[in-house]
């Protein structure tokens, strides 16, 4: 029909684009290279291969896998953001919503990747800041230079047990910690679907100090769930949210606001899936852990291969994120692995994982100027 040729031509093939999935593998760790862990795990950058050694009844099986990069262990957190994400942010500053994944067994580096330490070695950013510090630094540096009329706004979550707590709640110390966090945190739904976190602290900023500030902020909040609930971050996923408004001079008077966002996702660790898909319901909590982290997989699975119904709505993340996974986002998926022996089946099982994503198609549009 005409509505239907209509359709299409808004959504050409060409305007659709694969999620684009960056497999990092990091290097032994001190301890496990003092006690020579065999390494079962071999990364080729320039082939952008990665190949993992198994044996199977005495004989030697190679499998390989191919990502759209990869990060073998030496590769440094600037190189990492150079190369795969500050494309990605100035798709942000050209009006388009960006969502980054992270993806892998806990202690993989995950947050390492989205996060970094603060270890440095001169220069402005710790060399090893992740993601997040650099991105915020590059917006700023990139308006800054335009001399742009600009503003900007974060927020961060933590979503754990199916329940979301806002990294930037100022702390009220007046009170007892039961009586803390007592504000509510909803999922709405707008008129188009669209879903948002209401009664989230968004913070405008206008430096990249305040920007440290409010890091700083998150991070400790989360450090004292944590020293509440044993293995938390392991089992939580967190959301740090950028949207940046840029004022456009048209000819004339009309003024035009430029707006893009970037989601910074650090995923519970994948083992979780593994553990609660066999064992679910077993302990109520167990469930409710991981069930955004089995729903995601749910969603991907239903994307690739084409399902009527993609479960969007069956968790939190994937409420959150619904417009990341097969929408008008463009996504990245950083998978990060370990060398060692030991973390063989995670190790594989993560590769399948981040391999299915590939075929995960959005159409991502620019926001409406
Ligand atoms: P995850 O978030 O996946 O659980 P972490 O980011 O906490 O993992 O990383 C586990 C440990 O390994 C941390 O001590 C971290 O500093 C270290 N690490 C992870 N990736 C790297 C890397 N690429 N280079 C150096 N150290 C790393
Ligand atoms: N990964 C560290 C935080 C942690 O798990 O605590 S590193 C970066 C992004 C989001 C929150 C914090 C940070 C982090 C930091 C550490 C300590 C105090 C404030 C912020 C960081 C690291 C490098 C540059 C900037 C911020």
């Amino acid at each position: 029909s005409d509505r239907n040729s209509n359709k299409n031509h808004r959504h050409e093939k060409d305007s659709e684009t694969n999620v684009q999935v960056l497999l990092r593998c990091r290097p032994l760790s001190d301890d496990e290279q003092k006690s020579n862990v065999p390494k079962v795990v071999t990364c080729n950058e320039n082939k952008r291969e990665v190949t993992v050694m198994q044996t199977l009844a005495n004989k030697q099986i190679d499998r390989v896998f191919t990502f759209d990069k990869v990060f073998g262990p030496k590769a440094q957190q600037r190189s990492i953001y150079d190369q795969a994400i500050a494309p990605i942010v100035n798709e942000v500053l050209d009006g388009f919503n960006c969502t980054v994944f992270a993806y892998g067994q806990t202690g993989t580096g995950k947050t390492y990747t989205m996060e970094g330490g603060m270890r440095t070695k001169g220069g402005d950013l710790p060399a090893e800041a992740g993601v997040i510090p650099r991105a915020v630094r590059q917006i700023f540096d990139v308006l800054e230079a335009q001399n742009a009329d600009y503003s900007m706004k974060v927020t961060f979550l933590e979503l754990y047990n199916e329940e979301i707590t806002d990294l930037l709640s100022p702390d009220d110390n007046s009170k007892p910690m039961e009586e803390k966090q007592k504000k509510p945190i909803n999922l709405m739904e707008d008129g188009k679907g669209c879903v948002f976190v209401r009664g989230l602290e968004e913070e405008s900023v206008y430096s990249v100090n305040e920007i440290y500030t409010l890091l700083e902020r998150g991070a400790s909040k989360r450090r004292t769930a944590e020293t509440l609930l044993n293995k938390r971050s392991s089992r939580s996923h967190s959301v740090f949210t950028i949207t940046v408004y840029v004022k456009e001079t048209v000819i004339g008077d009309e003024e035009l606001i430029k707006c893009g966002k970037l989601n910074l996702v650090d995923l519970a660790g994948s083992e979780n899936i593994l553990r609660s898909g066999a064992r679910e319901g077993r302990a109520r909590e167990a469930g409710e852990i991981n069930k955004s982290l089995l729903t995601l997989g749910r969603v991907i699975n239903a994307l690739v291969e084409h399902s009527p119904h993609v479960p969007y709505r069956d968790s939190k993340l994937t409420r959150i994120l619904r417009d990341s996974l097969g929408g008008k986002t463009k996504t990245c998926i950083i998978a990060t692995i370990s060398p060692s022996t030991y973390c063989l089946e995670e190790t594989l099982s993560t590769l399948d994982y981040a391999s299915r994503a590939k075929n995960i198609k959005n159409k991502p549009e620019a926001n409406q100027k």
